[in-house]
């Protein structure tokens, strides 16, 4: 329907001679802003930015203090949608400051001519959505409103400042400021005594040129921050080269990274690397000056295991004892309550060395907390320092404060913003929220954002926003709005994102903990930028998936559901799998799939460092087998697992699961023996399961002579393992021993049934499919033998088995038959937990330090083993935010 007839039909709200009547309004003339006017313009959609400042900039209008810079090297934060922009404008640093940044701002302004649909000076002061015009009605601080269809929110993430939360600060009779709203006019420091409270990114970047200003500084810290030394100076040569050699190709890179800056994803982890490596990796990245690099380069698991991360802020610290003369002054400036990166770390330039100075005192206020502001000063618990200045450097109440704090928002059927985000943000992609029809928000809470290269990140919105804005005018829809069960997926996906990173292990602003009241989540995407493009690319090739899209002369578009149910770890080794575009692996026939699995798992993570790894022969029940034996660390005798491996009864050997055998054996502190039991179709149905009996009864007895505890042995396997476990477990029942204390299932062939749900759902796409599953069954047993409780386990006899810990994945054909054996076992009488990995797939608990969302899953694992064997459960830092939640099945 054309603007005018709209505007002609609209309800009495939106009428009036003042109303603005805009196809989109935009608030905010940053860097989000700015691109949004540029392409909703180039896309014929009349539309009107509203800035609360004078001019334009956003955060870099705002932020002027002295040292405010940018963190991202100024050659990767920097608009790419124009190639001829990047031509004519040529930074002068590695880091930008805050003017020259908000010169670049201007210079885009200005070359797109911009500035004539910003109204300055507005502040918006509610913003209503009228149903029956489908339209926003926005008013201002002026008294002029806008009527539009579609209303963007480009606010930025860190644009409203944080209320000091302090007493007195309206007593104290000098001056005061605020990093967040420095003035525009000279602030003179010289000759003056100054305080500095806050030591996050602002309070770091400026603390250096106070102190060179003041008579004296005093900082009041709170938490210390990592900061690693900007070296900034000219763009550094290589980086350059990178760029230049092929622009297109550099940026597109970015685009698809984790962070949003080219480096690549990096392999090796913590364990594999000596001190003297890592070191070497460290004092490069120290040398680099770049937050990025050091925040992904230095090894795979720095950022995702707690161990992993332990180990560089270790060096990090002890950096900051080399810089920092006096050793309690360094110690209090040393973190040790967040990994490093899980708050943001800092880039500084000389802020350690500051301490050193004899004008600059620390006030740790973990020591001495502050009482109150008075008129002369500031006092602590111990004492009180007289100041002429107090600067803020204090926070901001990020990513939500910016969006509430135009207020009202009030949506479909009278719903405030506020109430439905109370108990924290609720968004689909971070960009729209359920009942706010034509509502977007560029780096909204549930984006990357604030976790990413901002300026790629925003280029990405702007153009997926702009680009549905488009689509939906030439389908003739004019409302669309986030279903509640996309977005209830996605804060579903949101967490289990957080769960892969440390974010969650630290109080910072991502999370809401600095504003006092605040609902707490991790409130960025943590999931990385190019995952995230991919999913918004997704949502639109799944017909807008979890979006309801309606307009006057066409039919509604509902296409609901929820856009990622994989766990996001899963998800990218599916993605990278499909990437491969392998053949079907069956087609490989037996030695090649044998070659094809040899050759993926040499590309994989080593296993971690446990004890001792013996490689031994046992007598099987035709011929020695080979076994591989993982013995823990601790002092012995351990306990004793017997383990088999997977691979459909055909490939595979006692080595094929050593990842999560090392896994395992750290995290129960028990001995793993890994069987190599022998193969189909060389040797069929019931080779495996005889195999795998006699290599439990020779285990257990020799126990001690493995360095095992004596008494009974645990079985765990699996796949095709875990129905040879299963099958070992009736075998010993039956046939007088060995002992078995407890039986470890994970996603186990149970039954020789192909019909049940699972098998259907889960036929393609997960990597291990039916076809493949069928392919298995025909090399290792013939139609006539599949009943046989030796290969179906769910056929035979179950009372009087040992107690059992069943895993399956919600993804994997053998999923039903898992839960259906598990079943069987509680009504047996058998004692039986079992856990139903959401979002899993069949392969997910064995890979890893890949699949790091399966750290839950085998925690549990794990703890259920030590209570077979009569142990507590043992935690590490890091696992309580991975809750398993199994259930224990009636008996
Ligand atoms: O804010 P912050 P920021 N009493 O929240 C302390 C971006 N940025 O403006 O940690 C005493 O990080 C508070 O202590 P604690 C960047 O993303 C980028 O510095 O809550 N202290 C903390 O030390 C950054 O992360 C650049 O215990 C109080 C500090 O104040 C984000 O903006 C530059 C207190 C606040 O640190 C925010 O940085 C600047 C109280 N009542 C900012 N309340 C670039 O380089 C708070 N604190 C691009």
């Amino acid at each position: 329907m054309p603007e005018a007839m709209v505007a002609s039909s609209a309800s009495e709200a939106t009428r009036g001679a003042a109303t603005q009547q805009v196809d989109v309004a935009v608030v905010g003339a940053g860097f989000a802003g700015l691109y949004l006017l540029h392409r909703l313009r180039k896309a014929g959609f009349t539309s009107v930015v509203l800035e609360e400042a004078a001019d334009v900039g956003g955060t870099w209008y705002w932020n002027r203090y002295p040292g405010a810079r940018c963190d991202i090297q100024t050659i990767d934060y920097a608009y790419t949608f124009d190639p001829e922009l990047e031509r004519a404008w040529q930074w002068s640093e590695k880091y930008a400051t805050q003017p020259e940044i908000l010169r670049y701002l201007g210079f885009v302004a200005d070359r797109y001519d911009l500035r004539r649909d910003i109204r300055f000076r507005t502040r918006i002061t509610a913003a209503t959505w009228d149903q029956t015009a489908e339209r926003w009605l926005l008013a201002t601080n002026s008294g002029a409103t806008v009527s539009c269809r579609y209303y963007i929110m480009a606010t930025g993430c860190l644009s409203s400042p944080k209320p000091p939360e302090i007493d007195g600060v309206s007593d104290f009779k000098g001056e005061v400021y605020f990093t967040g709203r420095w003035p525009h006019e000279e602030v003179k420091l010289a000759g003056k005594r100054v305080a500095v409270i806050g030591t996050g990114s602002s309070g770091i970047q400026s603390i250096p040129l106070i102190a060179e200003q003041a008579a004296h500084l005093t900082v009041f810290q709170r938490t210390p921050n990592f900061a690693l030394p900007a070296h900034n100076g000219p763009a550094p040569a290589d980086r350059v080269a990178l760029l230049e050699s092929d622009r297109a190709s550099y940026r597109e890179q970015a685009r698809w990274s984790l962070a949003g800056v080219p480096w690549p994803q990096q392999t090796a982890v913590s364990w594999q690397l000596s001190d003297a490596e890592r070191r070497q990796r460290l004092d490069e990245a120290w040398a680099k000056g770049d937050l990025v690099y050091i925040l992904t380069q230095l090894w795979a698991d720095q950022a995702v295991d707690v161990d992993g991360n332990a180990l560089l802020a270790d060096l990090i610290r002890e950096k900051i004892r080399e810089t920092v003369k006096d050793p309690e002054t360094a110690a209090a400036l040393s973190p040790h309550d967040h990994p490093f990166g899980a708050k943001r770390p800092c880039l500084d330039t000389s802020y350690y060395a500051t301490y050193n100075r004899p004008d600059v005192t620390l006030v740790n206020l973990r020591q001495e907390p502050i009482r109150s502001i008075t008129a002369s000063g500031i006092k602590t618990d111990k004492r009180t320092l007289d100041v002429d200045v107090i600067v803020f450097a204090t926070g901001f109440d990020a990513m939500t404060g910016a969006i509430m704090a135009v207020h009202p928002i009030t949506g479909r059927g009278g719903k405030s913003l506020s109430d439905v985000w109370a108990n924290g943000p609720q968004t689909y992609l971070g960009l729209t929220v359920a009942g706010f029809p034509n509502l977007f928000m560029i780096t909204g809470p549930g984006s990357p954002s604030v976790l990413s290269n901002m300026a790629v990140s925003i280029e990405q919105h702007v153009d997926w926003v702009v680009d549905r804005l488009i689509a939906m005018r030439e389908a003739g829809f004019t409302a669309i709005e986030a279903t509640e069960t996309a977005q209830a997926g996605w804060a579903q996906h949101m967490a289990d994102c957080a769960t892969l990173t440390l974010h969650r292990l630290a109080n910072t602003w991502y999370t809401g903990a600095n504003v006092p009241g605040k609902a707490q989540g991790v409130m960025p995407y943590t999931g990385g930028v190019g995952p995230y493009r991919s999913i918004c690319n997704e949502v639109v090739s799944h017909d807008m998936l979890g979006f309801k899209l309606t307009g006057p002369n066409v039919a509604e578009q509902c296409n609901d559901g929820e856009i990622v149910r994989l766990q996001p770890d899963v998800r990218l080794v599916l993605n990278m799998l499909a990437d491969m575009k392998l053949p079907p692996i069956e087609s490989l026939g037996a030695q090649g799939t044998r070659d094809f699995v040899a050759e993926f798992n040499a590309s994989r993570p080593a296993g971690r460092p446990v004890g001792e790894v013996v490689d031994g022969t046992l007598p099987g029940s035709d011929g020695p087998l080979p076994y591989r034996l993982y013995r823990p660390a601790t002092p012995g005798p351990h306990p004793i697992v017997v383990y088999f491996h997977g691979g459909g009864w055909v490939f595979g050997d006692q080595q094929t699961d050593d990842p999560f055998c090392r896994d395992m054996c750290r995290r129960t502190g028990m001995i793993f023996v890994s069987v190599g039991y022998r193969h189909a179709p060389e040797h069929r149905f019931p080779t495996a399961a005889e195999d795998g009996y006699a290599a439990t009864r020779w285990i257990a007895e020799h126990a001690a002579d493995l360095g095992g505890k004596l008494g009974p042995v645990m079985v765990a396997g699996w796949s095709a393992g875990g129905n040879i476990a299963a099958v070992t477990c009736q075998l010993a029942r039956d046939r007088g021993g060995p002992q078995i204390s407890g039986q470890l299932l994970v996603c186990p062939v149970t039954d020789c049934t192909f019909d049940r749900t699972s098998y259907n759902d889960n036929a393609t796409g997960y990597f291990l499919t039916r076809s493949l599953m069928y392919w298995f069954w025909d090399l290792y047993c013939s139609p006539a033998d599949r009943t046989d409780p030796r290969v179906s386990p769910l056929r035979g006899k179950l009372e009087g088995l040992p107690q059992a810990f069943v895993v399956t994945c919600e993804f994997d054909p053998l999923r039903d038959e898992g839960v259906a054996y598990a079943e069987a076992l509680a009504a047996a009488g058998v004692p039986v937990e079992q856990l139903n990995a959401r979002g899993h797939f069949h392969s997910s608990f064995t890979m890893v330090d890949v699949v790091i969302t399966g750290v839950s899953g085998r925690v549990q694992m794990a703890d259920a083993l030590r209570r077979f064997a009569g142990l507590p459960p043992e935690r590490k830092e890091g696992d309580e935010g991975v809750r398993p939640r199994s259930v224990r099945l009636a008996a």
